[in-house]
């Protein structure tokens, strides 16, 4: 713990605008900060929610524990929804209480003894729960770099995706896609040097696809999209940004039977151990809800919430763009990833709030690949953003 370089980013953001609202109490603060859903979740979702906490009330439908690894009904729709005709079975999915936790369960499963690569920049709960577990060393340098971790640089210089046969081996490699801050959908073809890398080194590859429902062009939505996969990756999951549960909680992970240790141990039989042992299963109520998300009606209803936000996408793009500066991500993924060049990210994200009272989130937050950046949510309501477009367009950055 006493090696966790800062706060953990969103509450350190949280923290200034705080102050910020002291400072200037009749301003009316805009949060493009943390990447948090703002629309109602459909109602077809939430009546069946309501409807099974109801029926809790009754001889009949009171539900106590479920099975830890998740509602079979639900594990099922999942794999019929996201997997289709691929090779995942309902048996190896693990329904959870969203991505974060189990990214936190994953790095118990591995414990301290291995070494791990992330994409720079990356959604920080990769190298803080790495480090809380152990497997980090001291920093590496004024960049803030932990020893023991690889990082690799993922910017427009290289099309946001590592230069792999510049990359160390590492046991794990955490890979984000679409990334979460700079919104790059990773192509099949990226994926599968991915997944050939991992192959070579023996790594096992922990695959983040929580904003996959955002893809709009030809990239994978699942790593399992490509063949052999199977045999090196985890994917986690998540119903946050697609059915606005980010205070509801659910999402899933996927461990593949194939999937074995260097010994030749099944994965998915620690992992199951550790959801037993440490987790006992999602919360009843999300899962009814999740399972009313995966229903036609309610596919439908949550899809349209995700181009809600993606038209907000284009709003917001359009605005830095006139700026002049060079817009990454909103077409694969609800964030913008601005590049404003010669600038310290935190300078610029000051110079932001201080100017427009809109906050934003410094890239350098997500490792120092993201200097000179800021990512935009594009999470908000259609008012809210077409009022932080108004007045973006006046900003001067200097
Ligand atoms: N994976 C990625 C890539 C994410 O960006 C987030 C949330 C999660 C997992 C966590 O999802 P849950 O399923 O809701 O647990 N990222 C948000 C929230 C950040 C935070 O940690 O509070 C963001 O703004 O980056």
């Amino acid at each position: 713990m006493e090696r966790l370089r800062n706060h953990y980013l969103f509450p350190e953001i949280s923290a200034r605008e705080l102050e910020h609202i002291k400072k200037y109490p009749n301003e009316k603060v805009i949060r493009l900060g943390i990447g948090n859903t703002t629309e109602p979740i459909p109602e077809v979702i939430t009546l069946a929610m309501s409807d099974f906490t109801r029926a809790l009330s009754t001889p009949e439908g009171y539900r106590g524990y479920g099975a830890e690894q998740g509602n079979m009904e639900l594990r099922k729709a999942i794999v019929k929804t996201f997997y289709g005709d691929l090779p995942v079975k309902d048996t190896e999915v693990f329904v959870s209480d969203g991505s974060q936790c189990d990214i936190s369960r994953l790095q118990l499963l591995l414990g301290s003894n291995v070494t791990i690569a992330v994409q720079d920049p990356s959604f920080p709960a990769y190298i803080d729960s790495s480090v809380i577990i152990g497997q980090a060393g001291g920093f590496e340098d004024e960049t803030g770099k932990y020893q023991n971790i690889v990082y690799m640089k993922c910017g427009p210089q290289n099309h946001f995706f590592p230069d792999l046969s510049n990359t160390l081996r590492t046991d794990v490699i955490f890979f984000c896609s679409p990334n979460n801050p700079t919104g790059h959908a990773a192509s099949r073809e990226q994926l599968e040097q991915l997944v050939e890398f991992a192959k070579e080194n023996g790594s096992i590859i922990v695959y983040d696809s929580a904003y996959a429902a955002y893809i709009t062009d030809e990239s994978p939505q699942s790593i399992y999209e490509i063949p052999g996969a199977i045999e090196v990756a985890i994917e986690i999951s998540s119903f946050s940004k697609i059915a606005g549960f980010t205070g509801v909680r659910l999402g899933w992970t996927v461990v593949p039977d194939e999937l074995l240790f260097s010994n030749g141990f099944p994965v998915i039989h620690d992992f199951n151990r550790i959801v037993c042992s440490c987790f006992n299963g999602a919360s009843n109520v999300a899962q009814a809800g999740g399972l009313a998300c995966l229903s036609p009606e309610g596919a439908k209803a949550m899809l349209s919430v995700v181009d809600y936000y993606k038209e907000n996408a284009n709003i917001l793009a359009e605005s830095f763009a006139s700026l002049g500066l060079n817009v990454y991500g909103g077409v694969n993924a609800p964030y913008l990833w601005v590049h404003c060049p010669g600038l310290r990210s935190w300078d610029v994200f000051n110079e932001i709030l201080e100017k427009t009272h809109i906050i934003t989130v410094p890239g350098s937050g997500f490792g120092p690949g993201g200097e000179e950046f800021i990512r935009v949510t594009t999470f908000g309501h259609r008012e809210t953003i077409l009022e932080a477009s108004t007045r973006l367009k006046s900003l001067v950055l200097v």
